[in-house]
């Protein structure tokens, strides 16, 4: 009487949902103390553009605060944490005062829109497909290195893991983890 075949079902795609996600998360998830950081990403920026934006997701899996005070990049002169906000109607965005807080058992994502990396005084233009090395530094977890995959100048989130799931070496280097 109690057994409901629709159970089964449900479980049953359940299970493929959540299998599903998993192959199709991102080739990095960059450990750092209690900090998780995924799906780091950018967008192409058209020539001659000076700045471009950065966007991942932090969690924090500890129990205490910590904060994205900045970060540094070879692709760029100056690396800033920026919130947007909208002031009469306009979108504006400054840098985060005093950084940017990941609560603990909290995640922050940064993506357009909202809270972003911004790459200052490019050097060179980011082009889709690439891969940014950054370098990103918290408060307590320190200096943590991640990889921005660079996807076409409309994006409005990270592309998916085709293509490109091998890592450069080059961009490994400053962290021990290896591929999983
Ligand atoms: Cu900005």
């Amino acid at each position: 009487m109690h057994r409901s075949p629709s159970k089964h079902v449900l479980l049953g795609t359940l299970l493929f949902v959540s299998l599903g996600l998993t192959s199709v998360s991102y080739a990095q998830e960059v450990k750092a103390g209690d900090l998780v950081i995924s799906q780091a990403w950018t967008r192409a920026t058209p020539g001659g553009a000076k700045v471009g934006g950065g966007y991942l997701i932090v969690e924090n899996k500890g129990s205490a605060p910590d904060k994205l005070v900045g970060g540094s990049t070879d692709a760029a002169g100056r690396l800033e944490v920026h919130q947007m906000s909208v002031e009469n109607g306009v979108m504006k965005m400054h840098p985060v005062d005093g950084g940017l807080a990941i609560a603990p058992g909290k995640s922050v994502k940064l993506a357009p829109g909202g809270y972003h990396l911004m790459l200052m005084d490019l050097k060179h233009p980011l082009k889709q497909g690439d891969k940014v090395p950054v370098t990103l530094q918290f408060e307590k977890a320190g200096k943590v290195d991640v990889t921005l995959d660079v996807g076409g100048i409309g994006a409005q989130g990270p592309q998916g893991a085709s293509g490109g799931g091998h890592m450069d070496d080059k961009a490994m280097t400053g962290h021990s983890g290896g591929k999983m």
